[in-house]
Protein backbone atom coordinates (compact mmCIF):
# COMPACT_ATOMS: atom_id res chain seq x y z
CA UNK A 1 0.00 0.00 0.00
CA UNK A 2 2.53 2.38 0.87
CA UNK A 3 4.81 1.67 -2.48
CA UNK A 4 1.39 1.70 -4.36
CA UNK A 5 1.12 5.81 -3.14
CA UNK A 6 4.40 7.25 -3.53
CA UNK A 7 5.27 4.69 -6.79
CA UNK A 8 2.01 6.19 -8.77
CA UNK A 9 3.02 9.57 -7.47
CA UNK A 10 6.14 9.25 -9.01
CA UNK A 11 4.86 7.65 -12.48
CA UNK A 12 2.41 10.75 -12.51
CA UNK A 13 5.65 12.69 -12.58
CA UNK A 14 7.37 10.04 -15.22
CA UNK A 15 4.50 11.39 -17.23
CA UNK A 16 5.28 15.00 -16.46
CA UNK A 17 8.88 15.52 -17.22
CA UNK A 18 8.88 12.72 -20.57
CA UNK A 19 7.91 15.40 -22.64
CA UNK A 20 8.62 13.88 -26.02
CA UNK A 21 6.49 10.64 -24.17
CA UNK A 22 8.79 7.74 -25.43
CA UNK A 23 8.76 6.28 -22.32
CA UNK A 24 12.19 6.63 -21.50
CA UNK A 25 13.53 10.27 -20.07
CA UNK A 26 16.83 11.87 -21.19
CA UNK A 27 19.16 15.10 -20.66
CA UNK A 28 16.40 16.40 -23.30
CA UNK A 29 13.36 15.51 -21.62
CA UNK A 30 14.35 17.38 -18.44
CA UNK A 31 15.70 20.23 -20.28
CA UNK A 32 12.13 20.32 -21.96
CA UNK A 33 10.41 20.56 -18.81
CA UNK A 34 12.77 23.05 -17.48
CA UNK A 35 11.69 25.50 -20.13
CA UNK A 36 8.38 24.20 -19.36
CA UNK A 37 8.23 25.85 -16.19
CA UNK A 38 10.07 28.36 -16.68
CA UNK A 39 7.46 30.05 -18.82
CA UNK A 40 6.07 30.35 -15.24
CA UNK A 41 7.97 33.17 -14.72
CA UNK A 42 8.33 36.84 -15.99
CA UNK A 43 10.65 36.92 -19.08
CA UNK A 44 13.03 39.06 -17.57
CA UNK A 45 13.24 37.38 -14.51
CA UNK A 46 16.71 35.65 -15.59
CA UNK A 47 17.83 34.96 -12.57
CA UNK A 48 15.09 32.57 -11.47
CA UNK A 49 14.86 31.29 -15.11
CA UNK A 50 18.30 30.45 -14.72
CA UNK A 51 17.73 28.35 -11.36
CA UNK A 52 15.03 26.40 -12.06
CA UNK A 53 17.25 25.53 -15.51
CA UNK A 54 20.27 24.69 -12.73
CA UNK A 55 18.01 23.01 -10.43
CA UNK A 56 17.02 20.51 -13.33
CA UNK A 57 20.27 19.95 -14.59
CA UNK A 58 21.02 18.67 -11.00
CA UNK A 59 18.16 16.66 -10.83
CA UNK A 60 19.15 15.06 -13.72
CA UNK A 61 22.75 14.25 -12.93
CA UNK A 62 21.15 12.78 -10.04
CA UNK A 63 18.90 10.51 -11.66
CA UNK A 64 21.83 9.37 -14.37
CA UNK A 65 23.85 8.60 -11.34
CA UNK A 66 21.41 6.37 -9.78
CA UNK A 67 18.96 5.50 -11.86
CA UNK A 68 20.37 4.36 -15.21
CA UNK A 69 21.88 1.14 -14.47
CA UNK A 70 22.59 0.42 -17.64
CA UNK A 71 24.42 3.46 -18.52
CA UNK A 72 22.80 4.54 -21.47
CA UNK A 73 21.59 8.23 -20.96
CA UNK A 74 18.16 7.06 -20.56
CA UNK A 75 15.70 6.45 -17.25
CA UNK A 76 12.33 4.12 -18.20
CA UNK A 77 9.76 4.84 -15.56
CA UNK A 78 10.82 1.52 -13.56
CA UNK A 79 14.37 2.87 -12.92
CA UNK A 80 12.94 6.78 -12.38
CA UNK A 81 10.59 5.33 -9.74
CA UNK A 82 13.20 3.12 -7.70
CA UNK A 83 15.61 6.02 -7.67
CA UNK A 84 13.14 8.46 -6.64
CA UNK A 85 12.26 6.52 -3.96
CA UNK A 86 15.09 4.91 -3.04
CA UNK A 87 17.71 7.92 -3.70
CA UNK A 88 16.57 11.16 -4.73
CA UNK A 89 13.93 11.48 -2.03
CA UNK A 90 16.84 10.06 0.48
CA UNK A 91 17.53 12.87 3.50
CA UNK A 92 20.74 13.75 1.84
CA UNK A 93 19.42 14.48 -1.58
CA UNK A 94 15.79 15.48 -0.36
CA UNK A 95 17.02 19.07 0.07
CA UNK A 96 19.56 19.24 -3.07
CA UNK A 97 17.07 17.92 -5.53
CA UNK A 98 13.81 18.67 -4.58
CA UNK A 99 13.84 21.82 -2.78
CA UNK A 100 16.02 23.29 -5.03
CA UNK A 101 13.73 23.36 -7.91
CA UNK A 102 10.92 23.85 -5.88
CA UNK A 103 12.44 26.97 -4.52
CA UNK A 104 13.27 28.22 -8.03
CA UNK A 105 10.17 27.64 -8.63
CA UNK A 106 8.25 29.64 -5.69
CA UNK A 107 10.72 32.57 -6.29
CA UNK A 108 9.71 32.71 -10.00
CA UNK A 109 6.03 32.54 -9.50
CA UNK A 110 5.89 35.06 -7.07
CA UNK A 111 6.12 37.53 -9.43
CA UNK A 112 5.22 40.46 -6.98
CA UNK A 113 7.89 39.56 -4.92
CA UNK A 114 5.38 39.54 -1.60
CA UNK A 115 6.69 36.41 -0.35
CA UNK A 116 3.10 34.55 -1.05
CA UNK A 117 1.94 32.63 -3.78
CA UNK A 118 -2.24 34.21 -4.67
CA UNK A 119 -3.96 32.08 -6.94
CA UNK A 120 -3.31 33.67 -9.83
CA UNK A 121 0.53 33.67 -9.25
CA UNK A 122 -0.12 29.98 -8.84
CA UNK A 123 -2.25 29.16 -11.18
CA UNK A 124 -0.58 30.26 -13.99
CA UNK A 125 1.73 27.42 -13.18
CA UNK A 126 -0.89 24.81 -13.76
CA UNK A 127 -2.36 27.42 -17.19
CA UNK A 128 1.47 26.85 -18.21
CA UNK A 129 1.51 23.35 -17.50
CA UNK A 130 -1.86 22.63 -19.35
CA UNK A 131 -3.74 21.71 -16.07
CA UNK A 132 -7.32 22.11 -16.55
CA UNK A 133 -8.72 25.33 -14.53
CA UNK A 134 -10.80 22.79 -11.88
CA UNK A 135 -7.68 20.84 -11.03
CA UNK A 136 -5.70 23.98 -10.51
CA UNK A 137 -8.03 25.39 -8.47
CA UNK A 138 -8.44 22.51 -6.21
CA UNK A 139 -4.89 22.07 -6.02
CA UNK A 140 -4.73 26.10 -4.48
CA UNK A 141 -7.49 25.54 -1.91
CA UNK A 142 -5.71 22.25 -0.72
CA UNK A 143 -2.32 23.49 -0.46
CA UNK A 144 -3.93 26.94 1.18
CA UNK A 145 -4.44 25.01 3.87
CA UNK A 146 -5.35 27.37 6.57
CA UNK A 147 -7.63 29.14 3.74
CA UNK A 148 -5.91 32.28 3.78
CA UNK A 149 -6.09 32.82 -0.10
CA UNK A 150 -2.37 32.84 -0.26
CA UNK A 151 0.11 30.12 0.05
CA UNK A 152 2.72 31.13 2.39
CA UNK A 153 6.21 29.22 1.91
CA UNK A 154 5.73 26.65 4.48
CA UNK A 155 2.52 25.60 2.80
CA UNK A 156 4.21 25.32 -0.24
CA UNK A 157 7.20 23.73 1.57
CA UNK A 158 5.03 21.27 3.23
CA UNK A 159 2.56 20.34 -0.04
CA UNK A 160 5.86 19.80 -1.95
CA UNK A 161 7.19 17.17 0.79
CA UNK A 162 4.07 15.57 1.25
CA UNK A 163 4.11 15.46 -2.62
CA UNK A 164 7.79 13.36 -2.99
CA UNK A 165 7.13 11.24 1.23
CA UNK A 166 4.12 10.79 2.24
CA UNK A 167 2.50 7.51 1.39
CA UNK A 168 -0.90 8.99 2.95
CA UNK A 169 -3.10 8.92 0.02
CA UNK A 170 -5.03 11.90 1.15
CA UNK A 171 -2.32 14.07 1.69
CA UNK A 172 -3.04 17.85 0.26
CA UNK A 173 0.33 17.68 -1.28
CA UNK A 174 -0.48 14.67 -3.12
CA UNK A 175 -3.04 17.22 -5.15
CA UNK A 176 0.17 19.18 -6.47
CA UNK A 177 -0.06 17.65 -9.59
CA UNK A 178 -3.77 16.76 -9.69
CA UNK A 179 -5.90 13.83 -8.66
CA UNK A 180 -3.78 10.70 -8.97
CA UNK A 181 -5.33 8.42 -11.17
CA UNK A 182 -3.03 7.07 -12.79
CA UNK A 183 -1.26 3.32 -12.40
CA UNK A 184 2.66 2.25 -12.19
CA1 LIG B 1 11.53 10.80 -23.38
CA1 LIG C 1 3.10 36.87 -4.57
CA1 LIG D 1 -2.46 30.08 3.30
Amino acid sequence: MTTAVTSQKFSTLFDWFDQDQDGQLTQADLRATARVFSQAAADDDHGNITAIHDAFEQWWQLLLQHADTDGDGQVSREEFITAMEVNVTAPEHFETAVMTIADAVMNALDTNGDDVLDREEYIRLYDTLGVPQELSQEAFARVDRDGNGVISYGEYRAAIVEFYLSTDPTAPGNFLLGPLTQTA
